[in-house]
């Protein structure tokens, strides 16, 4: 399969990795919008929150569970905003369901 973030959670594609266990993976954004900028990811592939079923939402509670040791890991001390991006209206650039973990400053306090 032709997927970027497929890749990175098969060691094919280099990350800068901050966690990993055998259902999920985080790693440094690429080209990041915040002081911290970490991406969190299941292995498996699933394309958006869209694609997200009573089937594979384990998924996401696995990495929702992890997220505060997550951002404990990354140096988030005082906060943070977790953002998924879902389709064209949303810019989702990736179509592979990803969480971004931002922080490391004082965030705007609205999104949009
Ligand atoms: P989104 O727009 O929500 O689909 O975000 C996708 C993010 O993925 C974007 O912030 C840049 C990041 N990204 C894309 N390709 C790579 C890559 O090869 N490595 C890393 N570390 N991040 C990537």
């Amino acid at each position: 399969m032709d997927c970027v973030f497929c890749g990175i959670a098969a060691g094919k594609i280099p990350s800068k990795k901050v966690y990993e266990d055998e259902t999920l993976l985080a790693f440094h954004d690429i080209n990041p919008e915040a002081p911290v900028h970490v991406l969190v990811i299941p292995k498996q592939h699933i394309s958006s929150l869209d694609a997200v079923t009573p089937e594979n939402s384990g998924f996401v509670r696995a990495i929702f569970e992890k997220i505060p040791e997550i951002a404990r890991l990354a140096g988030l001390e005082n906060g943070y905003r977790v953002v998924s991006n879902c389709g064209p209206d949303a810019a989702q650039s990736v179509p592979h369901l990803h969480f971004h973990i931002l922080g490391g400053k004082q965030l705007p306090a609205h999104i949009v």
